[in-house]
């Protein structure tokens, strides 16, 4: 029996700074009930999925901060979504911004969160590749306060086990945004035999210190995603914020990609939309069984050499 997970790439279109939770919520669960009508198991939100991506501003006092972050998961707001797994049988994954009291104090984190057809929270990632800057930067067009706002993420990258049904259990794992331009995060995930990697994102089209990326914006995105399917054996879903948000331009081009690396679902509008694809994760195997093999063709002796000897290159030679 294969074992077919059918899921949802759900795009939001732009967030304006003055919505509100439950407007934002109002557009997921609609996304929702689109995904139950498609057959869908689980949808997957993007990065900061409830507001507006507020890192583009420069905030001087942590209560405006703050208010961009959530304090409890479910709260009064995101609710519905938890009630909405349970009625419509889909679960799914929610990017948002945590503030947690952790270790004796407030913590800060980017964190996306797995949730199961009976509405339970069955895991959670918290950002670890933080792009952009920590001090506010006039020269920009608008700023990427990534590094100011969040702490790096504490829990690694955890592979898990969820279950959305009969015949429908595999092993997940969650990165968010940047994460996905680097090869760490599918190979550690990979390393734990995940079939299925979800990810959501905010990406502007404009890079302020690399201009020159711009007009790659879109083949870099199914670049990295397409890349790290293939090498890792697995599923990947990609979902972005899109279009024009406060005047900042965000790239689209949510796409669900196979073991093989083909895009075989796409969203084609910088707008609030679904892209479905039925994923078999027994596809997997094909790829984790032969070219990566990791047991039988990994050589890790052979990079750790590499990697400790300092100042790998060695000096030119006349
Ligand atoms: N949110 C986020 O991580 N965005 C970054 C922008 C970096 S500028 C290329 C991203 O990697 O998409």
């Amino acid at each position: 029996m294969p074992r077919i997970i059918t899921v949802g790439a759900a795009q939001l279109g732009p967030i304006a700074r003055s919505d509100s939770r439950a407007q934002v919520v109002e557009r997921m669960l609609a996304l929702m009930r689109d995904a139950r009508s498609n057959g869908c198991d689980l949808v997957v939100f993007p990065e900061l999925a409830l507001t507006t991506f507020f890192p583009r501003w420069y905030f001087e006092h942590q209560q405006d901060i703050d208010a961009f972050f959530e304090r409890a998961m479910p709260s009064p707001d995101t609710q519905p979504l938890f009630d909405a797994a349970r009625t419509l049988g889909v679960g799914f994954c929610l990017g948002y911004a945590e503030l947690v009291e952790e270790g004796g104090r407030l913590r800060r984190f980017n964190t996306a969160i797995t949730v199961d057809k009976q509405g339970a929270i069955v895991a959670r990632y918290r950002k670890i590749h933080l792009p952009g800057h920590a001090e506010h930067e006039p020269w920009r067009r608008f700023q990427h306060l990534e590094k100011r706002y969040f702490e790096v993420g504490n829990l690694g990258f955890p592979a898990f086990r969820a279950n959305f049904g009969e015949g429908k259990a595999g092993i997940f794992g969650m990165a968010i945004c940047n994460d996905r331009r680097w090869s760490e995060t599918y190979r550690v995930l990979g390393l734990q035999g995940v079939e299925m990697i979800l990810i959501g994102y905010n990406t502007p089209v404009h890079n302020p210190p690399a201009p020159e990326h711009d007009a790659l914006s879109h083949f870099h995105n199914e670049l990295v995603m397409q890349a790290g399917a293939y090498q890792n054996g697995t599923w990947v879903v990609g979902v972005a914020k899109a279009g024009n948000e406060e005047g900042v331009e965000q790239i689209g081009n949510s796409i669900i990609v196979a073991p093989s690396g083909e895009i075989v679902g796409a969203c084609t509008t910088t707008g609030d939309e679904l892209a479905v694809a039925r994923c078999d994760l027994d596809l997997t195997a094909s790829y984790k069984n032969t070219t990566f093999n990791f047991a039988r063709h990994r050589e890790p002796a052979q990079y750790r050499m590499i990697v400790e000897r300092k100042g790998a290159v060695p000096p030119a030679q006349d």
